[in-house]
């Protein structure tokens, strides 16, 4: 008999779920945009045990693929386990054997040297192939089509980073991934790895350098001719891992830093920009540069860290609704010499941005990010941060203007993914997963679809899912005509 501890990351709408299931034909209501033909992935983390601690974070899931699949109108869900070595081992056992999250001191010694990652992070598309992955480790591959796991990818031996970003970027024009690992060379190492792949899916480049110091670097950027390395001062210690605490512990009187170099350069190429100490970054909206030499990144600041569990391991006394934070644009004259940049307000607090594909480390007009609705009470409890965004924005950043869909309080919304269309005059549609509360422990959770120039309209439709579902992490569309290319397929026939 398993019970999960009665703490936010494990209970409430972040009840573990563990259902492996396959449902075809869901209930809609409305109307499925008939361009909308693809497969909506998600990660999601779920334990399948009872953690070792019972202080444990929600990041620690296993990670579970699930994709929602919209074929000749019809929506069909599936959700799968994603074997990693350490899932499977943990099955075998029938209980955790790993302990804290990013602390292999504190695991059984059984495992000693088996990965314990759980790829629960994005399921990423490239080059025919999906992905799910974690930043503490390398990516898992999946079969697209039946979920299954493929096995730990290291692009056929050549990554020799230990890590591997759940946040790679994708050119839209060379269709080149860029991506990251760092503490490539271990853990609590300063290493870095920058590496990207070319269209076909083979490594092209892969170089490393040191980070200013060890920090979480959970996402970055990519323009049209510079890569971004964001370095906030949430920090790992070797010491405190051996002594059986947390991987991260966030300083608020350490300075950033931000990486700035050419993308297709050398390491060595690469300027550090000093900023302000305390802040924390996870996602990035965009970057893009005007071909001489001013580059500017978008991202999500807070001016601690959202994560309650890296709060406390830094001494940080915060309560959740008093952190500060905004949409900034950081400019960079690469032209000039010195570490100073420009900084602008772009728009309030939030996170989980999302910009149409192909605009990817280009100019762009709009992108849409979640928040918290100030209307009504505090948002759902739940998710990876233990706090629910319910409110989602269209921002043009030139112009200041934000357009907002905002639910009440007992409504959560997930991150959204974003549908092209094919009429160039339509922003696209955003297609997302929310969760209701609907009694004291029951929570109902449907996909809206809503037009990405009107989100402040109803939406289009609402597909019902008749399971529980935990909270995701990220999302990723991939349209009907590239599943159809996946290498599984190709390699199956
Ligand atoms: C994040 C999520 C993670 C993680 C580290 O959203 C950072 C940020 C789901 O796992 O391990
Ligand atoms: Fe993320």
């Amino acid at each position: 008999m398993t019970s999960f501890p009665d703490t936010v990351d494990y209970s409430g709408l972040n009840l573990p779920v563990r259902l492996e299931v396959e449902i075809q034909n869901l209930e809609v209501e409305g109307t499925i945009p008939p361009e909308i033909e693809g497969a909506f992935f998600r990660a999601v983390p779920d334990p399948a045990h009872r953690p070792m601690f019972d202080d444990d974070t929600a990041l620690s899931g296993d990670g579970m693929i699930s994709r929602f699949l919209f074929e000749d109108g019809h929506v069909d869900f599936s959700i799968k386990y994603v074997h990693t070595a350490r899932y499977l081992a943990e099955k075998k056992a029938r209980k955790a054997l790993f302990g804290r999250y990013r602390n292999p001191f504190t695991d059984d010694p059984s495992v000693k040297d088996v990965d314990r990652t759980v790829a629960n992070t994005t399921p990423i598309w490239h080059a025919g192939r999906l992905f799910m992955t974690k930043e503490d480790g390398r990516a898992y591959e999946v079969d697209p089509n039946t979920l299954e796991t493929i096995g730990s990818w290291d692009y056929h031996g050549a990554l020799k980073s230990q890590t591997m970003t759940a946040h790679a970027r994708i050119d839209p024009e060379t269709g080149e991934m860029f991506f990251f690992g760092y503490e490539a060379g271990g853990l609590c190492s300063e290493d870095i790895a920058y590496a990207y792949a070319d269209k076909d899916g083979n490594l092209v480049s892969e170089q490393w350098f040191r980070a200013p110091y060890a920090a979480m670097m959970h996402d970055f950027a990519i323009s049209k001719n510079y890569a971004f390395f964001p370095i906030f001062p949430t920090t790992t210690d070797i010491e405190r891992l051996r002594a059986g605490g947390e991987h991260w512990a966030h300083r608020q009187d350490q300075e950033s830093w931000m990486g700035v170099m050419p993308r297709y350069g050398k390491v060595e190429e690469m300027r550090w920009f000093r900023g302000p100490p305390g802040m924390s970054v996870f996602h990035i909206m965009n970057a893009f540069d005007d071909g001489e030499g001013q580059a500017s990144i978008d991202m999500h600041i807070s001016d601690t860290n959202a994560f309650p569990f890296m709060r406390k391991a830094g001494g940080i006394e915060r309560n959740q609704w008093e952190i500060g934070g905004s949409l900034q644009r950081w400019t960079f004259d690469m032209t000039k010499p010195g570490e100073t940049f420009e900084v602008r307000d772009l728009g309030p607090p939030g996170d989980m941005p999302r910009i149409p594909d192909a605009l990817q480390g280009r100019p762009y007009r709009h992108g849409w990010y979640l928040s918290i609705n100030p209307q009504g009470g505090p948002p759902l409890a739940g998710g990876p941060v233990g706090t629910a965004f319910n409110c989602l924005l269209r921002i043009e950043p030139g112009n200041g203007r934000i357009d907002a869909m905002g639910l009440p309080p007992g409504f959560a919304i997930n991150e959204p993914i974003h549908i092209p269309s094919r009429d160039p005059d339509h922003e696209g549609w955003l297609m997302f997963v929310v969760d209701q509360q609907v009694g004291e422990s029951d929570f109902a959770s449907e996909v809206w679809i809503v037009d990405g120039g009107n989100v402040a309209a109803p939406p289009v439709a609402k597909i019902k899912v008749p399971v529980r579902l935990r909270p995701q992490v990220h999302g990723w569309w991939v349209p009907k005509d590239q599943l159809a290319q996946a290498a599984s397929l190709k390699e199956a026939a």
